[in-house]
């Protein structure tokens, strides 16, 4: 290339990283918000899981965990059958949800993830902080739902971004015990010594401050897949912290939304109610999840 169009193309360069900074607001930091889809390595095809190396900087990392300390409580899991919320030994975790859009690092977060998931920030529920002490941990499960109540709200979880906020001295591995061995992967396992019993039962990913873990609960047909069985295995020297993002196949804003409106927009609504109208009448009077009706408050909807 002559000397001259180099530094023309240098200085092409030069200007768009400019510009890019610039847009983001940060002339000194690399803007966080950039997804690099050359720090993406493929773990598993069965189920399809990738790690991010990077994905979150130490100062959001500190961020979570700080936002997080205060607030932390038992966690709990999803009943099978009802949905309902209970404590269980099968997670012995404490941990707290953040709110979406919390503050602009919180909102930078669910940025990358919505860009990296190719999925709409809408679709994800609140970050949920993780802190497993020695001993504890999070036995295998499917982070898609069974039960009808849980399913309600923006349909099935077809996506989890695990990220992690500390290194773990020992333990503490996501573990995916059903999951199928690739004939190759592009990101090269952790030796054998640095994984705990639990972590060689299947194909395992090593906490480390940054990296993220994402993983697919659906089939690209939307059905279940049970290779995503998976688990945290038990801490066994150090504190693991970890932030969890559930990710729906539709809005999980939406119905909230709607039931944040739980007026009756008729006087007369009461008075329809009673006379059986939500069931003769159920376009005006209940109407759609796009579309709600003018009696949903009477109708008992919400
Ligand atoms: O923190 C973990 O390693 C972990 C493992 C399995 C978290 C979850 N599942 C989850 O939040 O769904
Ligand atoms: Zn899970």
């Amino acid at each position: 290339m002559p000397t001259m169009s180099l530094s023309l193309h240098l200085l092409f360069v030069v200007s768009i990283s400019f510009l890019i900074h610039k847009s983001s607001g940060s002339f000194l930091a690399p803007p966080s918000s950039i997804i690099n889809p050359s720090k993406v390595k493929q773990i598993s095809w069965k189920p399809r899981a990738f790690v991010y190396e990077g994905f979150l900087t130490d100062l959001e990392c500190d961020h979570l965990i700080s936002l997080a300390k205060s607030e932390l409580k038992r966690s709990a899991v999803a009943d099978n059958l009802s949905g309902e919320s209970k404590l269980s030994e099968v997670r012995t975790s404490s941990g707290m949800f953040i709110a979406k859009g919390k503050d602009a690092i919180i909102a930078g977060i669910e940025d990358k993830i919505s860009t990296w998931s190719f999925l709409p920030k809408e679709n994800g529920e609140d970050i949920q902080v993780l802190r497993y002490e020695p001993g504890q941990k999070y036995d295998a499960h499917y982070d898609y739902f069974a039960d009808k109540i849980n399913i309600a709200r923006g349909g099935h979880r077809i996506v989890t971004v695990l990220m992690y906020l500390t290194d773990v001295a020992k333990g503490g591995e996501t573990v995916f015990p059903n999951a199928e061995e690739p004939p190759r992967r592009s990101r090269t396992p952790a030796k054998e010594d640095d994984l705990s019993e639990c972590a060689k039962r299947g194909i395992a990913v090593k906490p480390r401050k940054g990296d993220a873990l994402l993983f697919f609960s659906l089939y690209p047909t939307a059905v279940p897949d049970t290779n995503s069985l998976h688990g945290g295995c038990p801490v066994i020297e150090g504190e693991k912290w970890s932030a969890t993002k559930w990710i729906h196949v539709d809005s999980f804003d939406k119905n909230v939304e709607a039931a944040g409106n739980c007026t009756d927009m008729n006087v007369s609504c009461e008075r329809w109610a009673a006379l059986g109208e939500c069931t003769n009448n159920p376009e005006y009077m209940v109407g759609t999840a796009e579309l709600p009706g003018y009696c949903r408050r009477s109708c008992k909807l919400c």
